[in-house]
């Protein structure tokens, strides 16, 4: 195992996004560290698309380590219809949250992207190196611009002003806390309510978007959170790194997996009038392997944990509650309650 080269120790942690899938997640697995303090804020109390209450809400806590997992993010449709929002309010966040680190002194800082920075055409699997080297695809290029810039701000902050910023990358999440809304969620949680409310009004069919041709490759956001947490302890350097399982598989295949898992025996109907994305984003995850962290929750294994998320399966699919996890000693900063 690589030496440590940030002690949780004691340390005072910003999360940003706390209520998000992905911050819910690390809010759970932070739970089991000796962190001293999760420092919080919901979008209500800190707009971080706004720069002054950014930078006054980061001077006034002052975190050891702040982990940006704050993004408005969304499935291919969702992408799609508002590539303008999905880049400006990604781009704000990050610009105002890193530099609002940068000012307070933030020992460390994590910032977290998406497999979907890379070049539509990209080599697979994916290495960190084909960050830049082609066009992007078009579905979510907003998205990808704004995660691009937040990767680089973090690369010259650390080069001009030596701010210990690492990027994370992760392949696409799945898990508890996830949006189940049919127009703007991600294809998992989408098929996982299809399946579920076609099993349960006994319907025969269900539509999958696309050909049911492009290949995916799916992380439990347990993985990622795990993966953070790591990559926190054990890495501090400018290079991006890749965070995935290593394996992908077909919208098809996902579809039976899911329909197999549920237990419903019905057809897929596929609508080649909805976009099909990019036709594959299998993510190179030698760079992590080789610095000692895999993936642990298979996919069939992480669909049943999702599965058994009472919100899908008690009749009210619609936009579960995002947990904010119970990671102990949370506070509220006093000026924002
Ligand atoms: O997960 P998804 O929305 O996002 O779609 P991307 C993946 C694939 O599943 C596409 C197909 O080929 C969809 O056409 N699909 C089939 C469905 N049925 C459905 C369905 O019912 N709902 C959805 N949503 N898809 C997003 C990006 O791309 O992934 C973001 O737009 C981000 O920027 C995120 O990177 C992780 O993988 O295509």
């Amino acid at each position: 195992m690589p030496e440590r080269v940030f002690d949780l120790k004691g340390a005072r942690v910003w999360v940003a996004g706390h209520t998000g899938m992905v911050g819910s997640a690390l809010l759970r697995r932070l739970a089991s560290t000796d962190v001293g303090e999760i420092i919080t804020a919901t979008s209500a109390e800190l707009d971080l698309r706004q720069q002054a209450p950014t930078h006054a809400f980061v001077q006034d806590q002052r975190p050891d380590l702040a982990i940006i997992a704050a993004a408005r993010v969304g499935g291919i449709q969702a992408n799609r219809n508002a590539q303008g929002s999905f880049l400006y309010d990604n781009l704000m966040i990050a610009a105002n949250a890193i530099e609002a680190c940068r000012l307070a002194g933030v020992s460390k800082v994590v910032i977290l992207g998406s497999s979907c920075i890379y070049p539509r055409e990209a080599p697979q699997p994916i290495p960190e190196e084909a960050l830049l080297t082609g066009p992007l695809e078009p579905t979510n290029e907003g998205y990808s611009v704004a995660k691009i810039a937040a990767l680089e701000l973090a690369k010259m902050y650390r080069r001009q002003f030596g701010l210990d910023a690492i990027s994370l990358m992760p392949t696409n999440l799945y898990g508890p806390g996830d949006n189940f809304d049919l127009e703007t969620a991600h294809v998992l949680p989408a098929l996982l309510r299809k399946v579920v409310e076609a099993a349960r009004e006994e319907r025969r069919y269900i539509e999958v978007w696309g050909s049911g041709r492009p290949r995916r490759e799916f992380l439990h956001v347990d993985d990622l959170a795990d993966a953070t947490v790591y990559a926190i302890e054990h890495y501090s350097d400018e290079q991006h790194l890749n965070i995935g399982t290593g394996e992908d598989i077909s919208i098809a295949e996902l579809a039976r997996l899911v329909a197999e898992v549920v237990g419903w025996e019905g057809e897929f109907w596929f609508d080649p009038s909805m976009p099909d994305g990019a036709p594959r984003k299998l993510l190179d995850v030698s760079r992590m392997q080789e610095l000692g962290w895999s993936a642990a929750i298979p996919l069939s294994d992480g669909i049943e944990m999702v599965l058994a998320e009472r919100s899908i399966t008690d009749g009210e699919a619609d936009l579960p509650e995002t947990s904010s996890g119970e990671a102990g000693r949370r506070r509220f900063p006093r000026a924002l309650q």
